[in-house]
């Protein structure tokens, strides 16, 4: 007979870091409150056709008036960590002028709150929400975007610096450069292929900016969120689909990894590009900003690619210079977003990026799975319960990680998919704004409680 064995339990090293994520548009809501000013979300949100059913983060889960209420909800979970980020334009209304202490006052309350019941709060400084105003003077594709960061992530720093322990610059970077300005999904919704290499440039910049910033001002736990692309080779024996994987590889995850944890953009991802861009973005002395020391790096995974070659496909936008390269359609189980499940995926992609790039401590800063509207979830369950097994392999294979933080915390507005796409551990009810647990939070609580699965 066939009949597979039962999964063994696992323990996790004692330690590892359990939380929830969340990002500030997806869920504050509060968009004209206390003095924010409108970021390149709200400007796409309102412009027609961008966002599933017109949908905007305006009120969002009315966390900026509910969050003493989700707080307790994360210790009812018994979450040892918090993951979430803090809306620029709350803090520098126009980007670059007057500090708005109200919105620094939200984030202090947020971190008291979180103290007070023993979460550690890991603050993102970035998660999409750009100033309209800087977008207004080019956005990320000019150098002064990264500087404005950078000044900005020491306003925050300053106000909570002395309470919060995790500082990370950036949420994928990728998602920021190449679908705000590749394929023009995700705000501000440009297509400008030259324009999105120049704006992951400038992403990177801001990154090493900010850390350094940080690190002279005595942050002591520097990081940043990337979420590679883990490619493969459709027919790993034929070299065609193997240069492929490579060139994929080069412009989603080299561009980013290699000048930040090397010092150095990869020589074959440059010439690649050059047919796109003259490059003159890169000034002397970038690459040395952007290789700022981190302490821990973080990992955002849902699903594995596969490409081939195809001659005659055309560039995809958000993988500039990716013509006569195609995406294989997601084979067997997907998730209610359309992706792929696939957790061995998961597990090469940490040995891989622990073999690459050694040496930096790995957090799994996202991982999760939307599925239709409802309460009890037992495939998001299942999920995430072969996610943190691969997450156990990983550890078992010698990779240094050193937390797991489920994505996400509550329902929430999804980008471009608006409130259609439910992502949530916990329900939320927009009409009531009505929180109840799902199945998944319930054992989400029980992993944690023993620090491992079954
Ligand atoms: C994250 O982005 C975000 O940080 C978070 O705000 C968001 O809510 C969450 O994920 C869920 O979307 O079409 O099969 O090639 C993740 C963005 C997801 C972009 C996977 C690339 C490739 C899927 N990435 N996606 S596929």
């Amino acid at each position: 007979t066939s009949a597979q064995p039962a999964p063994t339990g696992i323990t996790f090293p004692d330690g590892f870091v359990w939380g929830t994520a969340t990002a500030s548009y997806q869920i504050e809501g509060a968009a004209r409150e206390d003095g924010r000013g409108p970021s390149i979300w709200d400007t796409f949100s309102r412009t027609p056709g961008k966002v599933f059913a017109g949908h905007t983060g305006d009120v969002a889960c009315d966390h900026y008036h509910r969050y003493a209420e989700d707080v307790a909800l994360m210790a009812d979970l018994n979450l040892g960590a918090y993951r979430f980020s803090v809306a620029w334009p709350r803090i520098r209304p126009d980007g670059t002028g007057p500090v708005n202490t109200r919105g620094l006052d939200f984030y202090d309350r947020l971190t008291d709150e979180l103290l007070s019941k023993g979460i550690d709060p890991v603050v993102t400084l970035y998660h999409w929400d750009l100033p309209q105003t800087l977008e207004d003077r080019g956005g990320w594709t000019v150098r002064e975007t990264a500087e404005a960061f950078a000044e900005y992530a020491q306003v925050v720093f300053g106000r909570l610096g002395d309470r919060v322990g995790t500082w990370t610059t950036l949420n994928e970077p990728w998602c920021s450069a190449y679908l705000g300005y590749g394929n023009g999904i995700h705000a501000p919704g440009r297509q400008d292929p030259a324009g999105s290499l120049a704006a992951v440039h400038h992403l990177n910049l801001a990154h090493g900016l900010a850390a350094r910033a940080l690190r002279s001002a005595g942050a002591r736990n520097i990081s940043i969120t990337l979420n590679p692309c883990e490619v493969s080779p459709l027919d790993p024996a034929n070299p065609a689909d193997v240069a492929a994987a490579r060139i994929i590889d080069g412009v989603a995850n080299r561009i980013f990894f290699d000048p930040i944890l090397r010092g150095h953009y990869p020589a074959d991802v440059l010439e690649h590009v050059s047919r796109i861009t003259d490059l003159s973005f890169i000034k002397d002395g970038d690459e040395e900003i952007i290789n700022a020391p981190i302490d821990v790096l973080g990992i955002n995974f849902y699903t594995p690619s596969y490409v081939s070659a195809k001659p005659g496909q055309p560039a995809a936008l958000d993988y500039p210079g990716s013509e006569g390269i195609a995406f294989r359609k997601p084979v067997g189980p997907v998730t209610d977003m359309g992706w792929q499940i696939e957790p061995e995926s998961l597990t090469r992609l940490l040995t891989r990026i622990h073999r690459d790039y050694p040496g930096t401590p790995l957090m799994i800063t996202e991982n999760g799975a939307a599925y239709p509207e409802g309460v009890h979830d037992p495939l998001r369950i299942e999920y995430v319960d072969a996610h943190l097994r691969a997450c156990h392999d990983a550890l078992a294979a010698g990779v240094d990680l050193r937390g797991y933080f489920a994505w996400s915390l509550m329902d929430n507005f999804e980008w471009a998919e608006g409130y259609a796409k439910r992502f949530g551990i916990v329900h939320v009810d927009y009409t009531t704004q009505q929180r109840v647990l799902k199945d998944s939070a319930k054992w989400y609580r029980e992993v944690i409680r023993r620090n491992g699965l079954e």
